[in-house]
């Protein structure tokens, strides 16, 4: 029995992608709270294995050569995870470039973008007195969230999956592609394939599985952290550490 994934958690978009991951592949996890309203991604053991002070990370004890590994950034954790199992992340050559090709699309564009809506739509009001700056803000990166979700729903015109089978970039796309619903009735308006998807992968007993866990861990006592201010001076207040 290979021993069990440290993952270092919170349930975000982010963070849900690993868990679903694991959940659908089979893989045997940890879940280790990493609050970050309350400052958990900060603490410098964390930061030893997640430099950029994000979560999603994890540790691997059995990594390359049995020994322990381990990786940051979400999307490094999916293609670690896929070539672990051999599961989700296809060794064909011509399949394996459309995977990565829709999972560094997410990571650079569709999420980027919608954590920028959400926090100009949501958080940057409570922030900064001149208003002005939060409405272009919100327009400009709705716009652009919305840009990519049609290219996304585009994509989607026949096909089950993003790239191919079901993979690690529907596993990418699908937390984010589902919040921004979520938080913002409407903006997929239009985009059929695109609602239809979101609806197929939130159906998969996988993904449900891990949605629960997530619950299951913010209920915890020992999970419990601050909320409003405080939690958006932790998140947004963050300078260059020298
Ligand atoms: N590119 C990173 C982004 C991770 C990220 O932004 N994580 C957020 C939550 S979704 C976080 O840990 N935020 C803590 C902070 O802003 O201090 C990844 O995909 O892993």
């Amino acid at each position: 029995m290979p021993a069990p994934i440290d993952v270092y958690f919170w349930p975000t978009p982010n963070g849900t992608k690993i868990t679903v991951a694991c959940e659908e592949m089979g893989v045997d996890y940890n879940l280790i709270a990493v609050n970050i309203g309350k400052g958990d991604q900060f603490k410098p053991e964390f930061l030893e294995i997640s430099p950029n002070n994000r979560m999603p990370a994890i540790v691997d004890p059995e990594g390359p050569d049995g020994k322990p590994i381990s990786v940051f950034e979400s999307g490094a954790i999916l293609q670690y995870l896929g070539r672990k199992t051999g599961k989700f992340y296809p060794q064909d050559e011509r399949s394996r470039v459309q995977v990565e090709e829709w999972l560094f699309w997410q990571m650079a564009g569709l999420g980027p973008m919608a954590g920028q809506a959400n926090h100009f739509r949501t958080y940057a009001r409570q922030m900064i007195p001149d208003q002005r700056y939060v409405a272009y803000g919100a327009h400009r990166y709705v716009t652009e969230y919305q840009r990519l979700a049609g290219v996304l729903n585009k994509r989607l015109k026949g096909r089950q999956f993003v790239a191919g089978d079901y993979s690690i970039a529907d596993m990418a796309c699908y937390p984010w592609a589902r919040g921004m619903a979520m938080l913002n009735p409407g903006i997929h308006e239009g985009f059929d394939d695109l609602q239809a998807w979101i609806a197929r992968i939130g159906d998969r007993p996988a993904v449900k599985r891990a949605d629960e866990k997530g619950r299951e861990l913010v209920h915890t006592a020992a999970a419990a952290g601050r909320e409003g201010e405080q939690a958006r001076n932790v998140l947004f207040g963050q300078r260059a550490q020298r």
